[in-house]
Protein backbone atom coordinates (compact mmCIF):
# COMPACT_ATOMS: atom_id res chain seq x y z
CA UNK A 1 0.00 0.00 0.00
CA UNK A 2 2.99 2.93 1.04
CA UNK A 3 4.00 1.77 -3.20
CA UNK A 4 0.68 3.37 -3.86
CA UNK A 5 1.61 6.56 -1.64
CA UNK A 6 5.06 7.12 -3.41
CA UNK A 7 3.28 6.82 -7.34
CA UNK A 8 1.06 9.25 -6.06
CA UNK A 9 3.94 11.45 -4.44
CA UNK A 10 5.48 10.89 -8.18
CA UNK A 11 2.48 11.99 -10.08
CA UNK A 12 1.73 15.31 -8.43
CA UNK A 13 5.89 16.20 -8.83
CA UNK A 14 5.97 15.46 -12.53
CA UNK A 15 2.40 17.69 -13.06
CA UNK A 16 3.94 20.20 -10.80
CA UNK A 17 6.54 20.62 -12.69
CA UNK A 18 4.42 21.40 -15.51
CA UNK A 19 2.49 24.03 -14.58
CA UNK A 20 2.41 27.56 -16.20
CA UNK A 21 -0.16 29.61 -14.17
CA UNK A 22 -2.95 29.67 -11.12
CA UNK A 23 -5.66 28.04 -13.21
CA UNK A 24 -3.39 25.25 -14.10
CA UNK A 25 -2.58 24.99 -9.87
CA UNK A 26 -5.74 24.76 -9.02
CA UNK A 27 -6.73 22.33 -12.00
CA UNK A 28 -3.74 20.05 -9.72
CA UNK A 29 -5.29 20.91 -6.49
CA UNK A 30 -8.60 19.42 -7.30
CA UNK A 31 -7.03 16.88 -9.02
CA UNK A 32 -5.05 15.93 -5.59
CA UNK A 33 -7.00 17.13 -2.97
CA UNK A 34 -10.54 17.70 -3.56
CA UNK A 35 -13.29 15.79 -3.01
CA UNK A 36 -12.78 13.43 -5.87
CA UNK A 37 -9.17 13.87 -6.04
CA UNK A 38 -6.43 10.93 -5.97
CA UNK A 39 -5.09 11.28 -2.02
CA UNK A 40 -9.17 11.70 -1.05
CA UNK A 41 -9.54 8.68 -3.03
CA UNK A 42 -6.81 6.83 -1.30
CA UNK A 43 -7.70 8.07 2.50
CA UNK A 44 -10.68 6.03 1.41
CA UNK A 45 -9.62 2.64 1.79
CA UNK A 46 -8.56 3.25 4.94
CA UNK A 47 -11.78 1.69 6.36
CA UNK A 48 -10.90 -1.42 4.62
CA UNK A 49 -7.60 -1.97 5.98
CA UNK A 50 -6.37 -3.76 9.37
CA UNK A 51 -5.50 -2.00 12.40
CA UNK A 52 -1.69 -2.35 12.01
CA UNK A 53 -2.17 -1.30 8.04
CA UNK A 54 -4.80 1.72 8.70
CA UNK A 55 -2.10 3.36 11.50
CA UNK A 56 0.85 3.08 8.46
CA UNK A 57 -1.18 4.04 6.14
CA UNK A 58 -2.99 7.21 7.52
CA UNK A 59 0.37 8.35 9.11
CA UNK A 60 2.01 8.65 5.39
CA UNK A 61 -1.17 9.59 3.81
CA UNK A 62 -1.40 12.67 5.80
CA UNK A 63 2.05 13.42 4.99
CA UNK A 64 1.57 13.02 1.60
CA UNK A 65 -1.43 15.46 1.79
CA UNK A 66 0.34 17.69 3.78
CA UNK A 67 3.42 18.09 1.50
CA UNK A 68 1.25 18.68 -1.60
CA UNK A 69 -1.02 21.41 0.19
CA UNK A 70 2.31 23.12 0.61
CA UNK A 71 4.25 22.63 -2.12
CA UNK A 72 1.07 24.25 -3.95
CA UNK A 73 1.07 27.14 -1.52
CA UNK A 74 5.12 27.78 -2.19
CA UNK A 75 4.18 27.63 -6.07
CA UNK A 76 1.08 30.04 -5.74
CA UNK A 77 3.21 32.28 -3.94
CA UNK A 78 6.29 31.90 -6.32
CA UNK A 79 4.47 33.00 -9.06
CA UNK A 80 3.02 35.63 -7.12
CA UNK A 81 6.17 36.74 -6.85
CA UNK A 82 7.08 36.33 -10.39
CA UNK A 83 4.55 38.59 -11.74
CA UNK A 84 5.50 41.31 -9.20
CA UNK A 85 8.54 41.68 -10.30
CA UNK A 86 7.63 42.01 -13.63
CA UNK A 87 5.17 44.62 -13.38
CA UNK A 88 8.30 46.44 -11.45
CA UNK A 89 10.68 45.40 -14.07
CA UNK A 90 7.92 47.30 -16.41
CA UNK A 91 7.75 50.00 -14.36
CA UNK A 92 11.21 50.46 -14.19
CA UNK A 93 11.57 50.99 -18.51
CA UNK A 94 8.82 53.65 -18.15
CA UNK A 95 10.10 56.90 -18.67
CA UNK A 96 8.42 59.32 -16.28
CA UNK A 97 10.21 62.07 -18.32
CA UNK A 98 8.33 61.95 -21.71
CA UNK A 99 5.81 64.96 -22.51
CA UNK A 100 2.09 64.10 -21.37
CA UNK A 101 -0.26 64.38 -24.38
CA UNK A 102 -2.62 64.86 -21.64
CA UNK A 103 -3.54 68.46 -21.56
CA UNK A 104 -2.03 70.42 -18.56
CA UNK A 105 -4.08 71.65 -15.90
CA UNK A 106 -4.73 75.13 -14.24
CA UNK A 107 -5.40 76.73 -10.99
CA UNK A 108 -8.91 77.96 -10.66
CA UNK A 109 -8.91 81.98 -10.72
CA UNK A 110 -10.19 82.17 -6.90
CA UNK A 111 -7.23 79.95 -6.10
CA UNK A 112 -4.71 82.51 -7.86
CA UNK A 113 -6.10 85.73 -6.05
CA UNK A 114 -6.48 83.57 -2.54
CA UNK A 115 -2.62 82.64 -2.67
CA UNK A 116 -1.34 85.98 -3.83
CA UNK A 117 -3.34 87.90 -0.54
CA UNK A 118 -2.29 85.10 1.13
CA UNK A 119 1.44 85.75 -0.20
CA UNK A 120 0.94 90.08 0.07
CA UNK A 121 -0.69 89.27 4.20
CA UNK A 122 1.88 86.77 5.30
CA UNK A 123 4.49 89.15 4.69
CA UNK A 124 3.12 91.83 6.70
CA UNK A 125 3.12 89.24 9.37
CA UNK A 126 -0.53 87.59 8.93
CA UNK A 127 -0.69 84.34 10.22
CA UNK A 128 -3.31 82.25 7.82
CA UNK A 129 -6.32 80.12 9.49
CA UNK A 130 -8.81 77.84 8.17
CA UNK A 131 -12.69 78.31 9.10
CA UNK A 132 -14.77 75.03 8.64
CA UNK A 133 -17.69 75.23 6.50
CA UNK A 134 -20.34 73.84 9.37
CA UNK A 135 -21.04 75.98 11.79
CA UNK A 136 -23.17 76.56 15.06
CA UNK A 137 -25.36 78.98 15.10
CA UNK A 138 -23.74 80.22 17.59
CA UNK A 139 -20.62 81.13 15.98
CA UNK A 140 -22.48 82.50 12.47
CA UNK A 141 -24.53 85.01 14.37
CA UNK A 142 -24.35 85.08 18.07
CA UNK A 143 -20.59 85.48 18.63
CA UNK A 144 -20.27 88.06 16.15
CA UNK A 145 -23.42 90.47 17.73
CA UNK A 146 -26.37 88.62 16.27
CA UNK A 147 -28.79 87.83 18.39
CA UNK A 148 -31.85 85.59 17.22
CA UNK A 149 -34.12 87.70 15.75
CA UNK A 150 -31.67 90.34 14.57
CA UNK A 151 -32.80 91.88 11.28
CA UNK A 152 -29.43 91.31 9.94
CA UNK A 153 -30.11 87.66 10.15
CA UNK A 154 -32.35 88.08 6.90
CA UNK A 155 -29.59 89.41 5.48
CA UNK A 156 -28.28 86.30 5.00
CA UNK A 157 -30.57 83.68 3.45
CA UNK A 158 -29.10 80.51 5.73
CA UNK A 159 -28.46 76.86 4.79
CA UNK A 160 -29.90 75.02 7.81
CA UNK A 161 -28.99 71.49 8.57
CA UNK A 162 -31.43 68.96 10.20
CA UNK A 163 -29.16 69.02 13.25
CA UNK A 164 -29.35 72.69 14.13
CA UNK A 165 -25.93 73.83 12.51
CA UNK A 166 -26.06 75.19 9.65
CA UNK A 167 -23.71 75.84 6.42
CA UNK A 168 -21.69 79.05 7.25
CA UNK A 169 -22.83 82.38 5.69
CA UNK A 170 -19.94 84.58 6.14
CA UNK A 171 -16.12 84.08 6.76
CA UNK A 172 -16.84 85.87 10.36
CA UNK A 173 -18.19 83.00 11.37
CA UNK A 174 -14.56 82.03 12.59
CA UNK A 175 -13.86 85.62 14.25
CA UNK A 176 -14.51 84.09 17.93
CA UNK A 177 -12.93 80.39 17.33
CA UNK A 178 -9.57 82.43 16.44
CA UNK A 179 -10.18 84.95 19.54
CA UNK A 180 -9.93 82.11 21.74
CA UNK A 181 -7.66 80.02 20.28
CA UNK A 182 -4.68 82.93 20.38
CA UNK A 183 -5.99 85.67 22.70
CA UNK A 184 -5.11 89.19 23.02
CA UNK A 185 -1.22 89.86 22.72
CA UNK A 186 0.80 90.05 25.90
CA UNK A 187 2.54 92.58 26.76
CA UNK A 188 5.53 93.15 23.88
CA UNK A 189 4.01 91.02 21.39
CA UNK A 190 3.16 92.35 18.38
CA UNK A 191 -0.72 92.47 17.71
CA UNK A 192 -2.75 89.74 16.46
CA UNK A 193 -2.87 89.45 12.88
CA UNK A 194 -5.01 86.99 11.15
CA UNK A 195 -6.30 85.81 7.81
CA UNK A 196 -8.89 83.48 7.01
CA UNK A 197 -10.35 82.65 3.88
CA UNK A 198 -13.56 79.95 3.49
CA UNK A 199 -16.71 79.09 1.18
CA UNK A 200 -20.03 80.57 2.37
CA UNK A 201 -22.81 79.50 2.02
CA UNK A 202 -26.57 81.84 0.72
CA UNK A 203 -30.24 80.85 0.15
CA UNK A 204 -29.44 83.69 -2.82
CA UNK A 205 -31.19 84.80 -6.22
CA UNK A 206 -28.16 83.78 -8.70
CA UNK A 207 -27.35 86.52 -11.17
CA UNK A 208 -23.92 88.11 -12.79
CA UNK A 209 -22.63 89.02 -9.39
CA UNK A 210 -24.75 86.89 -6.79
CA UNK A 211 -23.68 83.15 -6.50
CA UNK A 212 -25.76 80.86 -3.76
CA UNK A 213 -21.76 79.57 -2.53
CA UNK A 214 -18.92 82.04 -2.94
CA UNK A 215 -15.49 82.71 -1.11
CA UNK A 216 -14.82 85.19 1.68
CA UNK A 217 -11.69 86.22 3.11
CA UNK A 218 -11.46 87.95 6.57
CA UNK A 219 -8.83 89.76 7.82
CA UNK A 220 -8.53 90.60 11.48
CA UNK A 221 -6.07 92.78 13.82
CA UNK A 222 -5.94 92.81 17.17
CA UNK A 223 -3.67 94.79 19.15
CA UNK A 224 -3.13 97.75 21.89
CA UNK A 225 -4.30 100.78 20.01
CA UNK A 226 -5.33 99.42 16.95
CA UNK A 227 -7.53 102.43 14.71
CA UNK A 228 -8.98 103.08 11.63
CA UNK A 229 -5.63 104.28 10.13
CA UNK A 230 -4.44 100.93 10.37
CA UNK A 231 -7.34 99.34 8.93
CA UNK A 232 -7.31 102.04 6.03
CA UNK A 233 -3.51 101.05 5.27
CA UNK A 234 -4.26 97.38 4.95
CA UNK A 235 -6.89 98.05 2.89
CA UNK A 236 -4.64 100.02 0.75
CA UNK A 237 -1.93 97.64 0.39
CA UNK A 238 -3.90 95.00 -0.35
CA UNK A 239 -5.83 96.57 -3.14
CA UNK A 240 -2.61 97.79 -4.80
CA UNK A 241 -0.63 94.49 -4.49
CA UNK A 242 -3.48 92.67 -6.00
CA UNK A 243 -4.50 94.85 -8.85
CA UNK A 244 -0.78 95.76 -9.73
CA UNK A 245 -2.74 99.25 -10.87
CA UNK A 246 -5.03 102.35 -10.03
CA UNK A 247 -8.48 101.40 -8.84
CA UNK A 248 -11.53 103.41 -7.95
CA UNK A 249 -12.51 102.80 -4.95
CA UNK A 250 -15.30 104.22 -2.48
CA UNK A 251 -15.48 104.66 1.56
CA UNK A 252 -19.21 105.10 2.59
CA UNK A 253 -20.64 104.23 6.46
CA UNK A 254 -22.16 100.21 6.17
CA UNK A 255 -23.67 98.65 9.38
CA UNK A 256 -22.26 95.23 10.55
CA UNK A 257 -23.31 94.08 13.88
CA UNK A 258 -20.15 92.89 14.49
CA UNK A 259 -18.04 96.22 13.89
CA UNK A 260 -18.62 99.90 15.24
CA UNK A 261 -17.98 102.27 13.31
CA UNK A 262 -18.47 100.11 10.10
CA UNK A 263 -17.11 101.27 6.39
CA UNK A 264 -18.45 99.36 2.43
CA UNK A 265 -15.96 99.63 0.42
CA UNK A 266 -16.82 99.06 -3.02
CA UNK A 267 -14.94 99.17 -5.76
CA UNK A 268 -15.57 100.73 -9.54
CA UNK A 269 -16.46 98.11 -11.74
CA UNK A 270 -13.85 97.16 -13.80
CA UNK A 271 -15.77 95.26 -16.40
CA UNK A 272 -17.42 98.42 -17.73
CA UNK A 273 -15.20 100.95 -15.96
CA UNK A 274 -18.29 102.50 -13.76
CA UNK A 275 -20.37 103.19 -16.83
CA UNK A 276 -22.74 100.48 -15.56
CA UNK A 277 -23.62 96.88 -16.81
CA UNK A 278 -25.26 93.42 -16.26
CA UNK A 279 -22.14 92.57 -13.62
CA UNK A 280 -22.20 95.87 -11.23
CA UNK A 281 -26.25 95.89 -11.86
CA UNK A 282 -25.78 98.60 -13.53
CA UNK A 283 -24.42 100.95 -10.91
CA UNK A 284 -21.14 101.47 -11.82
CA UNK A 285 -20.00 100.31 -8.48
CA UNK A 286 -19.07 96.65 -6.96
CA UNK A 287 -19.45 95.99 -3.15
CA UNK A 288 -16.22 94.16 -2.07
CA UNK A 289 -14.91 95.06 1.15
CA UNK A 290 -16.66 95.83 4.04
CA UNK A 291 -14.81 96.03 6.71
CA UNK A 292 -14.70 98.22 10.49
CA UNK A 293 -12.97 98.00 13.61
CA UNK A 294 -14.65 95.12 15.84
CA UNK A 295 -17.79 95.62 18.36
CA UNK A 296 -16.49 95.42 22.03
CA UNK A 297 -19.22 93.11 22.59
CA UNK A 298 -17.74 90.53 19.77
CA UNK A 299 -14.28 91.01 21.43
CA UNK A 300 -15.63 90.09 25.02
CA UNK A 301 -17.52 86.69 23.48
CA UNK A 302 -13.63 85.94 22.13
CA UNK A 303 -12.72 86.44 25.74
CA UNK A 304 -10.73 90.21 25.01
CA UNK A 305 -10.44 92.57 27.25
CA UNK A 306 -12.20 95.20 24.83
CA UNK A 307 -11.23 98.28 27.44
CA UNK A 308 -7.76 97.41 26.95
CA UNK A 309 -7.87 95.97 23.11
CA UNK A 310 -9.12 96.85 19.82
CA UNK A 311 -8.99 95.84 16.75
CA UNK A 312 -10.34 95.69 12.93
CA UNK A 313 -11.53 93.28 11.12
CA UNK A 314 -12.68 92.92 7.30
CA UNK A 315 -14.72 90.77 5.07
CA UNK A 316 -13.23 90.38 1.60
CA UNK A 317 -15.39 89.41 -1.65
CA UNK A 318 -12.90 86.95 -2.77
CA UNK A 319 -15.16 85.71 -5.41
CA UNK A 320 -15.84 89.13 -6.66
CA UNK A 321 -12.49 90.60 -6.42
CA UNK A 322 -11.48 87.75 -8.59
CA UNK A 323 -14.15 88.75 -11.56
CA UNK A 324 -12.44 92.48 -11.08
CA UNK A 325 -9.03 91.16 -11.76
CA UNK A 326 -9.32 88.62 -14.45
CA UNK A 327 -12.55 90.75 -15.95
CA UNK A 328 -15.14 87.66 -15.47
CA UNK A 329 -18.33 89.28 -16.54
CA UNK A 330 -20.42 86.71 -14.74
CA UNK A 331 -20.32 85.26 -11.32
CA UNK A 332 -21.55 81.64 -12.41
CA UNK A 333 -18.46 80.90 -15.01
CA UNK A 334 -16.29 80.53 -11.45
CA UNK A 335 -18.31 77.50 -9.82
CA UNK A 336 -19.55 76.18 -13.31
CA UNK A 337 -16.81 73.93 -13.84
CA UNK A 338 -16.01 75.02 -17.93
CA UNK A 339 -12.38 74.28 -18.04
CA UNK A 340 -12.66 76.45 -21.66
CA UNK A 341 -13.28 79.31 -19.98
CA UNK A 342 -11.58 78.36 -16.15
CA UNK A 343 -7.98 77.36 -17.86
CA UNK A 344 -7.08 80.68 -19.48
CA UNK A 345 -5.95 82.22 -16.28
CA UNK A 346 -2.29 81.66 -15.54
CA UNK A 347 -1.44 84.92 -12.57
C1 LIG B 1 -20.26 90.03 5.41
O1 LIG B 1 -20.40 88.85 5.09
C2 LIG B 1 -19.47 90.43 6.62
N1 LIG B 1 -19.18 89.28 7.41
C3 LIG B 1 -18.19 91.13 6.18
C4 LIG B 1 -17.45 91.85 7.25
C5 LIG B 1 -16.44 91.22 7.94
C6 LIG B 1 -17.77 93.15 7.56
C7 LIG B 1 -15.74 91.87 8.93
C8 LIG B 1 -17.10 93.83 8.54
C9 LIG B 1 -16.06 93.18 9.22
P1 LIG B 1 -21.44 90.98 3.29
O2 LIG B 1 -22.71 90.20 3.47
O3 LIG B 1 -21.58 92.32 2.75
O4 LIG B 1 -20.66 91.05 4.68
O5 LIG B 1 -20.46 90.13 2.38
C10 LIG B 1 -19.12 90.52 2.22
C11 LIG B 1 -18.72 90.46 0.77
O6 LIG B 1 -18.95 89.14 0.28
C12 LIG B 1 -19.56 91.33 -0.16
O7 LIG B 1 -19.04 92.64 -0.21
C13 LIG B 1 -19.40 90.63 -1.50
O8 LIG B 1 -18.21 91.02 -2.13
C14 LIG B 1 -19.30 89.19 -1.06
N2 LIG B 1 -20.62 88.55 -1.22
C15 LIG B 1 -21.68 88.58 -0.40
N3 LIG B 1 -22.70 87.87 -0.89
C16 LIG B 1 -22.26 87.33 -2.05
C17 LIG B 1 -22.85 86.47 -3.03
N4 LIG B 1 -24.07 85.98 -2.91
N5 LIG B 1 -22.12 86.13 -4.12
C18 LIG B 1 -20.85 86.60 -4.25
N6 LIG B 1 -20.24 87.39 -3.37
C19 LIG B 1 -20.94 87.76 -2.28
Amino acid sequence: MLESIEKLRKAFDEALAKVSDNDELEKLRVAFLGKKGAVTDSMKELKNMDNEARKEFGKEINVLKDNIDSAIRSFADKMMNAQIEKQIEQARKFDFTVPSSQPEGSLHPITLVQRRIEEIFKSMGFIIEDGIEIQTEYNNFEAVNIPKNHPARDMQDTYYLSNGQLLKTHTSAAQNYIMRKYGAPKKGEPPLKVLFPGRCFRNENIDACHENTFWQMEGMMIGEDISISNLIYFMKVLLSEVFERDVKVRLRPGFFPFVEPGFELDINCLICGGEGCPTCKNSGWLELLPCGMIHPNVLKMGGIDHDKYTGFAFGLGLTRLAMMKYEITDIRVLNSGNLKALKQFVS
